[in-house]
Formats: structure tokens, sequence, C-alpha cells
């Protein structure tokens, strides 16, 4: 009976594997490593990254397969073998995989070439390619790769909806938890190679000496793993645990101080990443307190690190004191800035101007400082996406980001390649590491984009579901394209048509549109709704904000006038009237409606394509999405009902005919 049911049905599972399942092969995949026995071996066994490439591939296999695999050649075997000093091979973590009848060698330059390699093979298998199929060479496009936590050293996760902090400091260094390994794995699986273990809403503390070597143990636990560990530095730290009156950076006390810091931390981690810092930013201290800029504070700190790391500054800056448009305000403090940034200092940038909406234009800072290291920071937690209660597949969001032409000769990505990625983890004490099955999805997705931005989402999505659920074409074929709309279907409930920023004050979940008395303007929704009996919409162009003109001119034209924007961005750019024609032939209004239909109606339809999925899920799984799904179609309901409501209070129009009425 077993026999007939699709594989994967019968295992109970609590996601705590994530991708690294390995489950058991069948068919041609399956028989091309069962005919002869098989074995996985390597000259450079003994290096502590070869190794764990070795027991990786061991483990997997023998999971695909039900067999013992050998750890030493035998006569008539098939035989993996992990060449890991290869010369041709580039450094920096790339491989070759070269698959024949009777094998397979990765060859690389390095270990950690090797572990890629070993992770991509077993990636491969467990879609259920042939071992004799699997032949290419791949190499990681951009140099940094990293997770930023807002872990909190208490145990609390800003933005968190997975639990509590996967980092224990009170045990550590002495008790290093088994879940810090199966992390470094489940990184190294899609190439991350940087983490930045705390909150940039930092505490000061986690630079004293007792969180140092706290620190050192895991840096020693994932260094065979690739992966270099960063803090978050608080720039007022000389002064709350240094002992000094001021943080002024060219104060040379404090310089000294930042330089003495550096060199103990390097003492205890001799691979120390360096500092990411948020300074003059939602109340964080900063260089601006002494009336410094943000080049003066970052090149202080990376003067003090050297040629040893790297300071990470953020753009993500605002300022209520500031009565420009929220969306100018970062350029307008940092492209004054490009070329005085020290060579160690990276400017990292949040994808889009405002925070880490369901849609938002590319921030138009990227291209604009071609004289500065500019990275990318992607959220992978969904503070305004639904939390993890809500399905939204992140990759199409961010290829939308990566592909766009900023007009500067370059896109986003080409941007950033020569630099980085990060994504403000989405991980947590739940058994499922993300708080939900389908956000496990974001965080194998920000690594896979981070290491091959031209990777689509739909190949991404393909690679993932066949790893964690089913490799069964049937099953992929349904829940890809369910993957692929989820993100659009958020944006369509929760802000279409270039709307943004609507959801309750301070935490973010669920609508808020009428929200319009807090004291700082530029977090209230109606900042950025605009909504009145005539019309709807934030007017950036010369006629309001202004902010368009930031973008290249080729950029900015195609948003200039409403009549030609693209219709996701139009309340984005421009404040129309509720009959503004639309290209659907709608007006506004009707479109609006139409829009948060569309939503709900999405999200009904992934319900029902999931529970057709039920045969190719384990049942605990299962039910778990199912339960999300329908915390998702209530939630989408209200999303578009109170808007609706809201806007109808301020437009008093009727719905149109034929919209369906509320739940
Ligand atoms: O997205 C906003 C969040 C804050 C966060 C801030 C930032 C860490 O609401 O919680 O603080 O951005 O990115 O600094």
């Amino acid at each position: 009976f077993l026999a007939m049911l699709p594989s994967n049905a019968a295992q109970a599972e609590d996601g705590y594997d994530l991708w690294l399942r390995h489950a058991p092969l069948e068919g041609e995949a399956l028989d091309a490593l069962t005919v002869r026995p098989l074995a996985v071996v390597s000259d450079q066994a003994g290096n502590a990254t070869v190794d764990i490439a070795l027991a990786e591939l061991r483990a997997g296999l023998s999971n695909m397969t039900g067999r013992a695999v050998a750890t030493a050649a035998e006569p008539g075997a098939t035989l993996i073998a992990l060449d890991c000093d290869h010369p041709q091979i580039a450094d920096g973590g790339a491989f070759s995989l070269n698959g024949s009848s009777n094998g397979l060698t990765v060859y690389a330059f390095e270990p950690l070439g090797c572990l890629y390699g070993a992770y991509a093979l077993l990636r491969d298998l467990a879609q259920g390619t042939p071992l004799g199929e699997i032949g290419y060479s791949d190499a990681p496009a951009m140099p940094l790769r990293m997770l930023n936590h807002w872990d909190n050293p208490d145990g609390h996760v800003e933005r968190g909806y997975a639990g509590r902090s996967i980092f224990d400091w009170w045990h550590l260094p002495e008790r290093l938890d088994q879940r810090m390994i199966d992390y470094a794995r489940a990184n190294a699986s899609i190439g991350i190679n940087g983490v930045v273990v705390n909150n940039v809403n930092a505490r000061a503390f986690m630079l004293e000496p007792r969180y140092i070597v706290k620190l050192a143990r895991l840096a020693d636990a994932w260094r065979p793993y690739g992966i270099r560990v960063y803090l978050s530095a608080r720039f007022s730290a000389p002064r709350d645990i240094g002992g000094l009156p001021t943080a002024d950076p060219l104060d040379p006390a404090v310089r000294a101080w930042w330089k003495a810091k550096a060199d103990e931390i390097y003492a205890a981690i001799p691979d120390f990443g360096g500092f990411l810092v948020k300074a003059n930013s939602e109340g964080q201290p900063g260089p601006q307190d002494y009336g410094r800029t943000h080049a003066d504070g970052a090149n202080m700190m990376a003067e003090a690190l050297g040629d040893r790391g790297t300071v990470i500054w953020r753009a993500f800056v605002y300022s209520e004191f500031d009565d420009t448009d929220r969306h100018a305000q970062a350029y307008a403090e940092f492209v004054p800035l490009d070329g005085q940034f020290a060579p160690n200092v990276i400017v990292q940038v949040k994808n889009g101007a405002i925070d880490f909406q369901p849609r938002e234009p590319f921030h138009p800072m990227f291209g604009a400082m071609p004289n500065t290291r500019l990275m990318l920071e992607a959220q992978i937690t969904k503070e305004y996406l639904g939390f993890a209660s809500h399905l939204a597949f992140l990759a199409p969001m961010w290829e939308e980001v990566l592909e766009a032409d900023t007009g500067h000769g370059a896109t986003v990505a080409e941007v950033v390649a020569p630099v980085g990625m990060a994504g403000v983890a989405n991980t947590g004490s739940d058994r499922n590491w993300s708080g939900s099955d389908f956000d496990q999805a974001n965080w194998y997705a920000f690594g896979r984009l981070a290491w091959d931005p031209s990777l689509s989402s739909e190949t991404i999505a393909r690679e993932w579901a066949a790893q964690t659920f089913s490799r069964a074409p049937a099953f992929l074929d349904s829940v890809v394209p369910m993957m692929l709309g989820s993100r659009e279907a958020v944006v369509d409930y929760m802000t279409p048509l270039g709307l943004a920023h609507l959801m309750d004050t301070g935490h973010h979940y669920g609508p808020a549109p009428w929200v319009c008395d807090l004291e700082r303007p530029e977090w209230n929704p109606c900042y950025y709704h605009r909504a009145d009996a005539h019309g709807i919409g934030f007017d950036r162009t010369e006629r309001g904000t202004h902010a368009l003109a930031q973008y290249a001119p080729s950029v900015a034209a195609q948003w200039a006038d409403p009549a030609t924007t693209d219709p996701i961005w139009l309340l984005w750019f421009h404040r129309v009237s509720w009959d503004h024609p639309m290209p659907s032939g709608r007006s506004l209004w009707a479109e609006l409606v139409h829009r948060y239909d569309s939503g709900v109606a999405a999200v009904d339809a992934m319900a029902a394509t999931w529970a057709d999925l039920a045969p190719y899920v384990d049942a605990q799984r299962h039910r778990a999405v199912t339960e999300n799904l329908a915390i998702q179609a209530n939630e989408a309901r209200w999303w578009r009902d109170a808007s609706l409501a809201y806007w109808q209070s301020v437009n008093g129009r009727e719905l149109p005919a034929g919209t369906p009425s509320p739940a």
C-alpha cells in the first residue's frame, strides 16, 4: 500500500530539516546510485571543511538511497570524489561537478568550494537528476552573502515571527546548541558566508569581553562552513561602555577606543568580519550627534578595523526634523558623500526608499554612487507582508528589484554584484525555523539569489519545493505557480496600485489607512495615501515632492506621467482622481476595488490548490500550511473590506456594480 503513495506522503515531519531532507529517490535517479556500491572520498580528508562535505554527502546519499555509503574507494564502486585543491578552479567558493556513468568528481580550488559543490550535488540529486547527467561549473556572483539578525541579546527578535532568537547567549561560550551547527549547514548549503548576529538597534554591551568570548565560540563553530561573524555596533559605545565623555568620531580618544576594541576582537576571532552600523536613524546615535558626517563615522571605524574587516554602514535614514519627503532623505544625505568612504566601507541600502513594503520601486541610490561600494539589504522576515502566517514567496519581489535598470548603465544586480546582499533573517526557535513552512522558501531564495542573482524565481521555487516537499512533477507544476503568484496577491489585498505603508502602527500587521494622528507625520498611513474626496496617491513629480528627480532621467521619465506610468507604481508617484482612467478601461476607483478582490480570490485559489496537494505532502506539514492559508483568507478579506470601507468614507462612492459583498 505504501508503495502506491507518492513519495514523502507517509512521513511525519515538522520542517526542522528545511530543504536538506534528502528524501528517498526512486526510478532512474535511484538506479544510477544503486547499481554498484557507492563510495564518497577525498584526498583532502582531515580538513574540517572537507570532512563536513564528505559527511554531508554520505548522510544525504544514504538517506536518498537507503544504503550505506563507503568511505573508501572499492573496486567496482560508483565513486564520488572531492578534489579540493584543483588549480584550474577559482577561489571564493567556485566548484565544478563532473558526473559520468562511473561516478562524479567535485573539483574546487579550496575546501569551501568542495563544500558548496557537495551541497549543489545533493540539491541536484534531491531533485531527481541522475548522477551521470550532472556536469556544470558554478561560482558565487557576489563576494558577500549575508544574513542580518535583528536578534536582541535577551532573546527577543525585532520583527521576528518564528519564536525567540536562535542564539543562546546565556549559555555560551560553554554550551553550543546543536541548532548553531544545523543553522550553519543550512546557510552553507545556499552559500551564505556572513552573519551579523545581533540587531542593528544594538546594545553596546555586546562589544564587551564577556560577549566576545561567546561570539568567538560561534565563529569557531561556523568557520568550517565558510561563515564569518559580524557584530552590529552601537555608535555611542565609547561612551556607553568605554567611559569616554564623547563618541565624536574625530576625537583621538574615541578613535583609539575603537582601534583597541577591534584589536581585542581580532585577538579572539582572527577572521571577524566587521561591524554593521545603524547610525542617526530612528533615534540611534551617530556621527551627526557631533556635527560629523556618515563618512566621518564610517571611516573612523574602518580605520580601527584596517584591512582585517569591513564596516557596513546602513543608509536607512530619515528624520522627524526633516520635513522633506521621507522617500528622498537617504539619497539627499548619502549621495553627496560619494567617494568619501574608505575602501573597507560598504553602504547598505534597502531595496526601496521607504521600508520593505510589499512593493517598492528600487532605491534611487542604486547607481547614483559610482565611487562607493553599495550593498543591497532585503528583508526575509515579512514585517509588512503578513508576518509568518501569510504565504508570500519573496523571490519575485527581489527579482523585480535586482533586474531593475537604474538608468546609470547598470541594473541593481550589476551595481551590487561586486559587493553583496544582506537579508534580514527570518529564523527563530520554532521547530520549522521560520515560523511557517513556506517562509523557509524565503531564506532559501535569498541565499540562492545572493549566489546568483540571474536565477529565476521559478527555478528557485521549483528546486526548493522539490527538496522540501516532493519532487513529483504534478506537485511541482501546481505548487510553483502558486508560490510565484503569492506575493502579488499580498500586494493586491494590502497595498494595490502603488499604495504603501498602510499597515497598523508599530506592529505593522493589518490595515489602518485611517491612522493620521501620530506625532511623527511620516509614520502615519495618511502620509502615504493622501486620500480625500477628490483623489488618492503621493505626488512625487515636480508638482509634488520632486523625489522622482532622484532617479536617472530615463527612469524618471517612465514614471513622470500618470497616463504612461505602469499601474503598479501609479499611486507611489502620482496623486490622481478617483475617476482617473486606467489602462484596463476601469476608473481608478473601480480598478482599486478590482485589485482588492483579485488579491482575495488569489488567496482562495492558493487554499484550493494546496488542498489538492495533500497526497504529496506529509500530513503534519500539509495541515500547518492549510491552517495558515485559512488565516490568510480571513485576513485578506479584512484588508480588503477595511480598506474599501475607509476609502468609501473618504470618497463617498458606492462599490462598482458586480463587486462581491464583504464577508
Ligand atoms: O523596518 C523598520 C522596522 C524597524 C527596524 C528598522 C530598520 C531594526 O520597523 O524595526 O529596526 O526598519 O531597518 O532599522
